[in-house]
């Protein structure tokens, strides 16, 4: 609606025939009063809006992080890795982007870092409150750049939980969000193995297990059909109750 239509909608709609009145201050601080009221039923709705996760302060973090699910990869490749300081990990990146990547430690810390405080939720009923830091998602994404197809990013694990490759997903609006990050460090220190060493997902809108640990690779799809069983995560493809949106 063009300014003009809104002014004369509102003056007919809320106003009546009060037509004195838009010369008025009165009548300004009400259709800016209006405009502000339209801002915030819009963010509600959700449209151009980025919430943020609640971020807490350093004398807020949890004593002791637990560890939970894979608290041990258990794998000789994963074990000589560790024992090797992870110099020879890497991360890929690949699906629906243009250039397909291999990063390093090395590469994820030369990018810029973002360092957040936050409170984990474990639908098993626990929290911890940690302090988090690696490169934000969206910067490892603009590096790849990311093909117009893509709708979801998935996380690839390096653990086996039974028989199967823990892996989780989220939408490309979680994957770009600015507290979605790649995180390498747990309160300033190199990630334990429990917790997820050398690099987990932390994606701060939503529950404990979307927070994939023992990262080997990000994959951008259209579709989850080609991955475990088509839900989009280890747990969704179980009928654990678990669901894939796990907002909170
Ligand atoms: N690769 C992998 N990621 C995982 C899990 C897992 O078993 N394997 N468990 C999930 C669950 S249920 C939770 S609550 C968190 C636990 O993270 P923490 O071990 O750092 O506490 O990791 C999530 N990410
Ligand atoms: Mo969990």
């Amino acid at each position: 609606m063009k300014r003009r239509n809104f002014l004369a909608a509102l003056g007919a709609g809320f106003l009546g025939g009060c037509s004195e009145i838009g010369k008025t201050g009165t009548f300004k601080a009400l259709v800016e009063g209006a405009q502000d009221w339209h801002r915030g039923i819009h963010r509600a709705l959700g449209a151009g809006r980025i919430t943020m996760a609640p971020e807490y302060h350093r004398s807020e973090v949890s004593p002791h992080f637990r560890g939970n699910g894979t608290t041990r990869v258990g794998k000789p490749e994963y074990d000589a890795s560790r024992d090797n300081g992870f110099a020879d990990w890497r991360l890929a990146v690949t699906g629906l982007v243009t250039t397909p990547l291999e990063l390093s430690m090395d590469d994820l810390r030369a990018l810029p870092q973002r360092t957040q405080i936050t409170r984990h939720d474990c639908v098993e009923g626990w929290s911890a409150i940690g302090e988090w830091t690696g490169p934000q998602l969206s910067s490892i994404l603009a590096l790849a750049g990311v093909q117009p197809a893509a709708r979801f990013a998935v996380f690839h694990c390096a653990d086996t939980l039974g028989n199967a490759d823990y892996y989780e997903s989220c939408d490309m609006d979680d994957a770009l969000h600015p507290q979605t990050i790649i995180a390498h460090l747990l309160n300033g220190e190199a990630l334990p193995e429990m917790n997820g060493a050398p690099l987990r997902l932390r994606l701060e809108r939503q529950l404990g297990y979307k927070h994939a640990k023992y990262l080997t690779g990000i994959e951008l799809v259209e579709s989850f059909d080609h991955i475990g069983r088509g839900r989009g995560g280890y747990w969704e493809d179980r009928d654990s109750g678990y669901q894939w949106y796990a907002g909170i």
